[in-house]
């Protein structure tokens, strides 16, 4: 008998942590079984795949129940490609709108844990072999604006990664000790009412640049009193201010708006003055040009998430125009594992850093700590705090407890 024979899949309506309904999809074989729920985006890219079918989770779970469980049970859980082709076939169309992405990468990974555990092994050394060392640094969310709230900074997050940490353990305990610290500094500011965006960051009425200034003295205290050097990063998530007719950057805090070649500037000069690590989507998801100038004159990883969307295709265009030198990896933009490990793939083969990525609408669901790892992707953005974010982090910290010799991942751009 074939332990990783698909026996049954069911999938049922749960919460996600901004309290609206996602899918979580079951597949049990006949050696074990694989669970795994979908995320949800706020600042969802054009280039993205269809979530729903016509946003109805309801419509999503008839359908796995009358059309693709039946189709599903019987093949065999290893052999990820063919179930993966079996839900593009069934869906369609290019992008997951009949049966909707998330549907598919709740299936799809649901999938691959179903076989590991078929195997009895965990998900990360069925997807990564034995070789698996290298864990990923955590790159949270300690401030929050945008799509992620309200009264807050126009930029949708300001960020800390850990680049001194030697361990999981260390890193994600820096960036704890960053999202605690920064409240002290906020309240010490006389910002009352300080709440909270949808990825577990402070949501304060500050200006991006106030945010970005007090982030900065926040992470060079740490590095002083831990020795860790603390590095800031930011995600502009800068489709979200730009308005197509009037061809501008919509600053609702600066209450300015900016040209092109003025957002351009503007993002320079915020990674000299703060000295930052990491920029994500510093322009609009059409705009692979202005990638690929702020790419070439700028010291720090510049990574694309709404203009690639983990879409393989996308990232070889962007590899033509050199837009950027890192590469944003979400698994329910493309619907299926098959084209997230393409992405990566892409992404690596051109020199191109993957970094790993939640979504702000998540569940406690672990697979993408897994993901990162199996896949070897030196960075994880998944947040610092909140049940949902430490789902993740918490996974992370057992399975380097697992690897004998586990190490952090080398991380680019640092010289030596
Ligand atoms: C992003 C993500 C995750 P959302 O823009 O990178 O932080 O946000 O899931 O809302 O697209
Ligand atoms: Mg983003």
């Amino acid at each position: 008998m074939m332990p990783t024979i698909i026996d049954d899949v069911m999938a049922r309506k749960i919460l996600d942590s901004r309290g609206n309904w996602t899918i979580e999809v079951d597949v049990t074989t006949k050696g074990g079984f694989g669970r795994c729920a979908a995320p949800s985006g706020a600042s969802t890219g054009k280039f993205e795949v269809v979530s729903f079918p016509d946003s109805s989770v309801d419509k999503a779970l008839l359908e796995i129940e009358e059309t693709i469980a039946p189709r599903l049970i019987g093949m065999d859980s290893k052999e990820q490609e063919a179930v993966d082709s079996l839900l593009k076939e069934l869906d369609g169309t290019e992008n997951f709108s009949n049966i909707g992405g998330n549907t598919a990468v709740a299936i799809s990974l649901a999938n691959a844990k179903a076989a590991a555990s078929s195997y009895g092994i965990p998900l990360y050394r069925h997807l990564g072999g034995n070789s698996p060392t290298e864990m990923p640094f955590p790159l949270g969310n300690v401030i929050g604006g945008g799509a992620h709230a309200s009264n807050a900074p126009d930029i949708q997050e300001f960020l800390v990664i850990p680049i001194g940490a030697k361990n999981v353990s260390e890193a994600v305990a820096i960036n704890s000790k960053a999202h605690k610290k920064t409240k002290e500094t906020i309240l010490r500011k006389g910002k009352a009412a300080l709440g909270k965006g949808d990825e577990g960051a402070w949501a304060p009425a500050l200006k991006d640049e106030e945010a970005l200034e007090l982030l900065f003295k926040v992470c060079e205290s740490i590095s002083d009193e831990t020795g860790v050097k603390v590095r800031l990063g930011m995600d502009v998530a800068a489709s979200v201010l730009w308005d197509s007719r009037k061809k501008k950057y919509v600053y609702r805090g600066e209450k300015r708006k900016r040209s092109r070649e003025s957002q351009i500037e503007h993002i320079q000069d915020l990674i000299e003055r703060y000295e930052l690590y990491y920029v994500e989507d510093p322009v609009e998801e059409n705009d692979f040009d202005g990638f690929a100038e702020l790419t070439k004159s700028a010291k720090c990883l510049i990574c694309g998430d709404d203009l690639y969307a983990t879409n393989a295709k996308r990232i070889e265009e962007g590899v033509k125009k050199r837009a950027s030198n890192a590469v944003l990896i979400k698994p329910n933009q493309c619907g299926t594992l098959t084209d997230t490990l393409k992405a990566v793939n892409t992404a690596k083969k051109h020199n191109l850093t993957p970094v790993f990525s939640h979504r702000s609408g998540e569940t406690t669901d672990e697979t993408i700590a897994h993901l990162a790892v199996a896949l070897g992707c030196p960075i994880i953005k998944t947040g610092v705090v909140g049940g949902e974010r430490i789902a993740k982090l918490n996974e992370l910290i057992r399975i380097s407890e697992e690897l004998a010799e586990s190490r952090m991942a080398p991380l680019p751009l640092l010289g030596g």
